[in-house]
């Protein structure tokens, strides 16, 4: 069986993707400066042509896109194409915190993210022998049916369980043979969860791979998730903005490659807006190379990640990101520190103590915050005692305070008290204003 998905692209040396890209970026800058008046508007604001792109470091000269540019031109503002002629589908985010972010999609946008995923569920080890249960939700979220489109590429046969209903979840696992599973990170934790309360034991079932992501996960929450459910924990990232998962995946060494032959990235300070070297941490910001309907040009992602262009071991010399385990946009301030609910994660997980559900409440104590840790705690803790839980509470907020210099008060609550995910979890609540 071949190694790669798409071995030209995945395999190109330096030089070939960069002149792919540039030739790309330059067909991609003048469509969008004919297609686009929001474009062709802010390029001519600050006095560029699509004729001045001669080199991939000329991109650096052209405006970045926010959100609030996508949501002022809601729904189809920033569409390259005609309406409804010439696009074949759209998706939406959830819009949680606003207007939806729409993105429609013309066929051959559907082929190149089809394509994206394919390679995605390839480098997990994904074949077409494999049965795989997608519990991703299949609806306006692009996470269901981008995953179930790349699996159904492949050849797998998918079953669309969709996310919700943990123990059909199981029941499915056991009587389909599932191999692979789709979901969120946290839905994959309450599947093991639920499976043990029925005493069904995961690790003994053919599963043997898990596709994730969608929202940010420490390293040591895929370790958990990899040894409670005894598989590999793949990952994927991807936004709306940017035609959904398939924009990054993780190849056998759990190097996350992007696919660069179709969205060049960049890294920027947050707060100034500059181009940071390779190997540098910032703000993940995006271009699309092949988009028709609706391209994205030097797109603020707000993920917060660092860039690699080194060797990897799986072969693929694709650009290389580190997991995104926290927005910039995440940041809470607290008493004046900095603080982001990953930071939190790492520090309880890597304690062994406690189990991975847990919910950082920010609460205003007179002219101070205050921080809880809201945190399920395992087995034999609650077996041993109320003492033993106050030492562990006391130890685990000592562990926070002296890592990162900020007081939180780490509460052990009972078991199974705290919210199970089913799609992206949410597990910081700031009830400060
Ligand atoms: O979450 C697309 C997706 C679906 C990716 C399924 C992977 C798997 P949105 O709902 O638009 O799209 O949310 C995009 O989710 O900017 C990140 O902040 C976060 N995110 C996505 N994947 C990851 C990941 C989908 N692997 C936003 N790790 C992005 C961390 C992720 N965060």
């Amino acid at each position: 069986m071949k190694q790669f998905w798409n071995e030209k692209f995945e395999c190109m040396s330096l030089k070939e993707i960069e002149a792919f890209q540039l030739q790309s970026l330059q067909k991609t800058i003048k469509w969008v400066y004919q297609k686009v008046s929001f474009y062709r508007k802010k390029f001519d604001e600050v006095g560029i042509k699509p004729d001045d792109i001669k080199s991939l470091e000329d991109l650096s000269k052209f405006p970045f896109t926010v959100k609030t540019d996508l949501r002022n031109n809601y729904p189809f503002g920033l569409c390259a194409v005609q309406m409804p002629d010439e696009t074949v589908r759209i998706h939406a985010s959830s819009g949680t915190t606003g207007k939806p972010i729409t993105g429609p999609y013309t066929a051959n946008d559907m082929e190149q993210w089809i394509e994206c995923m394919a390679r995605s569920l390839w480098s997990a080890g994904i074949r077409p022998n494999d049965i795989v249960q997608n519990s991703y939700g299949m609806g306006l979220f692009t996470g269901g049916l981008g995953f179930l489109q790349g699996a159904d590429k492949i050849g797998c046969a998918v079953i669309p369980a969709g996310p919700g209903m943990t123990e059909r979840q199981i029941t499915l696992m056991k009587d389909f043979g599932t191999t692979v599973l789709f979901a969120t990170p946290s839905y994959a934790l309450t599947i093991s969860e639920k499976a043990k309360k029925l005493g069904v034991d995961i690790k003994k079932l053919p599963l043997k791979i898990g596709a994730f992501g969608a929202e940010p996960w420490s390293n040591e929450m895929r370790q958990e998730i990899e040894q409670r459910l005894g598989i590999k924990a793949h990952e994927a990232y991807g936004l709306t903005e940017l035609m959904g998962p398939g924009v990054a995946f993780s190849c056998s060494a759990y190097n996350l490659h992007i696919n660069e032959d179709h969205i060049l990235p960049e890294i920027i300070d947050p707060d100034t807006g500059e181009i940071l070297p390779l190997g540098t941490q910032g703000e993940l910001i995006l271009t699309s190379l092949q988009r028709e309907a609706m391209p994205m040009i030097r797109y603020r992602t707000k993920d917060i990640t660092t860039l690699h262009r080194e060797k990897c071991a799986c072969g693929r010399t694709l650009i290389t990101m580190d997991r995104v385990q926290r927005r910039s946009d995440d940041m809470k301030i607290v008493n004046g520190v900095n603080v982001f609910p990953s930071q939190i994660e790492s520090l309880i997980m890597e304690s062994n103590l406690i189990e991975p559900f847990y919910q950082i409440i920010l609460r205003k104590k007179g002219y101070l915050d205050a921080m809880i840790v809201e945190v399920e705690a395992k087995n034999e803790i609650y077996e041993a005692g109320t003492e033993k839980i106050k030492n562990t509470e006391n130890m685990l907020s000592k562990h926070i305070k002296d890592t990162i210099e900020i007081g939180a008060q780490v509460i052990i609550v009972p078991q199974n008290s705290l919210p199970r995910s089913e799609g992206k979890a949410k597990r910081l609540i700031d009830e400060r204003s």
